[in-house]
């Protein structure tokens, strides 16, 4: 790992800016604000007022006698807790604005993906012969709501695991019943003198976990789609220098798209873009800023401006007008940040106020008029804008794939399956499958560890899929270009150019983590892999993962059979047993583990082995470099000994309306 802020140019370039204006941002908190080491390893206990009690050195136990293990495992359980509850609360909202939609209740929506609605309401067992759009809609989304509360029985998605998986989690009593019940026991469990027991505490995480991937982070990305259109493929670009100079620019920041999908409608109006033009701009400009971002990206082609660690950077430009945000990665420091410029930060959610930010709420049944009245906002502060600067770094990208694309693209309608990427892995071509997911973090690096596992693992020949602020990172820095495949191995690369699709695959927002889940439970189903997900030559990688809801994601995925590598460093370092608990315990248990690793290379060693070893589990031929022959016309070596620089990756040119713009935005009314 090495010593800088960061590997991306706009950002080295910004960090320049705020330093000289005086400027601190969140690089360089993490310098002065260093992490408790106790509570960083998990081995503080806060959950009474006899405490907080600090496990180190001769202390092993708590004033209730509470072990380090018992203490580290509550508090793995409730980061689970919380990061489940984040992405179930996204996934009940959109529950919410469905039911409004179908009952004409939601202005300016409608359901844009009927296909996908039939296919829900198909997994959910509610009937569509002879039924009217509306009804099943309203009928999803009921029950789509009623999984929250279920208090028995089993949430209704875990069937669309494989039955092999069903059946082992059912002999584990893993199975979540209903998101809420699982999340209140969690916090139940781990009140004080109540569990103690770590691996049955861990157990129950597991189940927790499983309620957000195969519950409330599921429903979230099936309705997006329902409602908002089922992602294709699309070309856009990335990185601060998408911010323009002569338009008015918003910025949306967060994670539900119920409010940016209307933004995106307001933003093209054509009456708000005249009146742009009364100010003094030359039109209106969207960018978007962590997972909201990668959710309009993908279905619009709206320019990300950068993942977790931009968000300060985009207003330290001077550029923008508003950053308009909902829920979850907003950092408080925005506020007083804002102050500086004329940037408005306008708070949207009933459930998330910044004290010296505007609150605007938005009401999804007043949609439209909310975002209007957002995007009016914006543009009246346009004439108060003072300096700008706009770094010129942009890259293209292709975004959007989601899992029903790539079963398309592998024999479209007639005949979509998985079989030619089955077959492509059983022949060593391609050596295995990876998820690089997760977030930026000031104590490491940015982007260093997403990108240099992406390029290592692209080279030996494992396909790469990307979500969340890792896929932002991919495409600023150029791995989301078919041009990429010069970067692939050979055997990758003759796949990638048959199928015609990039070496990394843009898969969409941290909820849609879930669409990874159906793919390799299509893979496991597609046969000549195993029967189930644990069998897969994979693994999923969090290089830089930094809040709760990553934790949750992890632990679902090994919950699913996944073995799944943190970099940073781990949240209970300080107990060896709950280490063991969570990587070879629950790898007997499940079939994945988690683990956690500070040395990218050992991530990339440790990936590497392990897909290797699941090759031979399976009888497949041994992963051979040299077996297939080149097809390009770049040779790999040739690629890496040039500078990156001449590798044309960040093409540091101004940023012109036409050149390498996105496609024109759609309107979401149709
Ligand atoms: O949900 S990757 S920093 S933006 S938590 Fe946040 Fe992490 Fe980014 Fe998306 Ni996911």
């Amino acid at each position: 790992m090495s010593n800088i802020k960061s590997i991306d140019p706009a950002a080295i370039e910004m960090l320049q800016v705020a330093q000289a204006a005086g400027l601190p941002t969140a690089f360089d908190r993490a310098e002065r604000v260093k992490p408790c080491p106790i509570g960083a390893d998990g081995a503080c206990c806060k959950i009474c007022s006899m405490g907080p009690c600090r496990l180190v050195g001769k202390v092993t136990e708590g004033v209730c006698g509470a072990t380090l293990a018992t203490v580290a495992a509550r508090n793995f359980a409730r980061m689970v807790a919380g990061g489940t509850s984040a992405h179930s609360d996204h996934g009940r909202d959109l529950a919410f604005t469905l039911i409004a939609v179908a009952k004409g209740e939601g202005q300016g929506y409608r359901i844009r993906d009927i296909a996908k609605l039939l296919t829900v309401a198909g997994y959910m067992g509610i009937k569509t012969a002879g039924r009217k759009v509306e009804e099943i809609a309203l009928d999803v989304g009921n029950l789509a709501l009623e999984q929250f509360g279920q208090q028995r029985g089993e949430i209704i998605y875990c069937k669309r695991a494989t039955p092999k998986r069903q059946q082992l989690w059912r002999e584990l009593d893993i199975t979540p019943r209903g998101v809420d019940r699982e999340v209140v026991e969690t916090l139940h469990r781990t009140h004080e003198g109540v569990d103690l027991d770590a691996e049955h505490i861990l157990d129950h995480a597991l189940r927790t976990a499983l309620a957000d991937g195969w519950g409330g982070s599921m429903l979230a990305t099936d309705i997006s789609d329902i409602l908002f259109g089922t992602p294709t493929p699309l070309q856009s670009i990335a990185n601060l220098g998408v911010l323009k100079d002569d338009e008015v620019n918003i910025i949306i920041h967060g994670h539900e798209p119920t409010l940016s999908e209307m933004i995106v409608v307001a933003s093209q109006d054509p009456e708000l873009i005249e009146y742009a033009k009364t100010k003094g701009a030359n039109g209106i400009n969207l960018a978007g800023i962590c997972c909201t971002s990668n959710e309009i990206l993908m279905r619009h082609g709206v320019p990300p401006a950068g993942n977790f660690l931009h968000q300060e950077l985009a207003i330290i430009t001077g550029a923008v007008e508003a950053m308009v945000v909902d829920v979850q990665c907003i950092m408080q420091a925005l506020a007083g940040l804002a102050q500086n410029f004329h940037t408005e930060l306008i708070t949207t959610s009933k459930k998330a106020k910044i004290p010296g930010a505007t609150h605007m709420q938005f009401d999804e049944h007043k949609a439209l008029d909310s975002a209007k009245a957002i995007v009016r906002r914006a543009i009246d502060n346009y004439p108060n804008r003072g300096q700008t600067h706009i770094p010129p770094y942009t890259q293209d990208v292709i975004a959007g794939f989601s899992h029903e694309y790539l079963r398309y693209m592998q024999g479209g309608y007639y005949r979509g399956s998985f079989r030619p990427l089955n077959d492509a892995v059983i022949a060593g071509r391609i050596r295995g499958l990876a998820g690089v997911v997760g977030c930026n973090n000031a104590r490491v690096p940015q982007d260093e560890g997403i990108i240099s596992l992406v390029k290592d693992l692209i080279a030996n020949d494992v396909l790469v899929v990307v979500t969340g602020c890792a896929a932002h990172a991919a495409g600023k820095h150029g791995y989301l270009t078919p041009e990429m495949m010069s970067a692939a191995g050979p055997g990758l690369r003759e796949v990638c150019e048959a199928i015609g699709i990039p070496p990394v695959v843009h898969l969409g927002s941290c909820v849609d983590n879930t669409r990874i889940l159906t793919v390799l439970t299509q893979v496991a189903t597609e046969g000549g892999l195993g029967e189930d997900i644990d069998d897969i030559p994979g693994v999923g990688i969090c290089p830089e993962y930094m809040c709760e809801k990553a934790i949750a994601i992890g632990t679902y995925t090994v919950a699913s059979g996944i073995y799944t590598l943190f970099g940073v460093g781990s949240p209970v370092e300080a107990s060896e047993e709950v280490t063991h608990l969570i990587s070879e315990g629950w790898e007997k248990k499940v079939g994945g583990k988690l683990e956690f690793y500070t040395q990218w290379a050992t991530i990339l060693e440790k990936s590497l082995e392990h897909i290797d070893k699941k090759r031979a589990a399976l009888g497949l031929a041994v992963y051979d470099p040299n077996r297939f022959g080149r097809s390009g016309d770049l040779p790999l070596e040739a690629f890496f000994a040039t500078p990156p620089e001449e590798r044309n990756l960040y093409s540091r040119k101004a940023y012109t309306v036409g050149a390498g713009s996105p496609r024109p935005l759609t309107d979401v009314r149709g």
